[in-house]
């Protein structure tokens, strides 16, 4: 019989901490009420929730990493806004916030999940921000609930 190992949806005492970032704030706080809602819905206790404010999308992984190493939380949620203009800065940001994210997590061994959106106009973050393509920040909220279940599993079966 193959093992196995799947988090769930069922907050237990899990800490978490948001990133969000204040650039595009009027679909950044959208998608943080969704975030917090999710959390709110799945059992979490909101006291124990931290919520780090950032000027934008690029200096996202830098806090996020900062958290996940505390060891003060058991998953980070990332949220952001990049919505192209017409120069290259779209994607550098863009670049720089997937890339640090995605390194923040590998480094730390704590789930750091992608709630930023990168879209071409604003109405297509609208869209994803709580309107009709739903809303990243729920997702988010979701994925890391389900990985801060999951890794003690994952971390138990090593050391077993
Ligand atoms: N930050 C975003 O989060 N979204 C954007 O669309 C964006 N654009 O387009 O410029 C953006 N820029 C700011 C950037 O994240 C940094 O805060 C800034 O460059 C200072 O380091």
């Amino acid at each position: 019989m193959p093992t196995h190992l799947e988090g769930d949806l069922c907050v237990d005492g899990h800490r978490f901490a948001i990133v969000v970032g204040r650039f595009n704030e009027h679909i950044t706080e959208n998608l943080l009420d969704g975030a917090l809602d999710t959390l709110d819905r799945h059992g979490a206790d909101l006291d124990d929730v931290t919520v780090v404010y950032v000027p934008g999308s690029w200096e996202i992984p830098v806090a996020a990493q900062t958290c996940a190493r505390s060891g003060d939380y058991d998953a980070v949620i990332c949220l952001g806004a990049v919505i192209r203009g017409e120069t290259p800065h779209f994607d550098y940001v863009c670049s720089g916030a997937t890339s640090g994210s995605m390194q923040a997590s590998l480094d730390t061994e704590v789930p750091v999940l992608f709630g930023i959106l990168t879209t071409d106009t604003v109405d297509q973050a609208i869209a994803r921000a709580g309107s009709k393509a739903g809303n990243k920040g729920r997702e988010a909220a979701e994925a890391a609930i389900e990985m801060a279940t999951l890794m003690p599993q994952l971390n138990e079966g090593w050391a077993g």
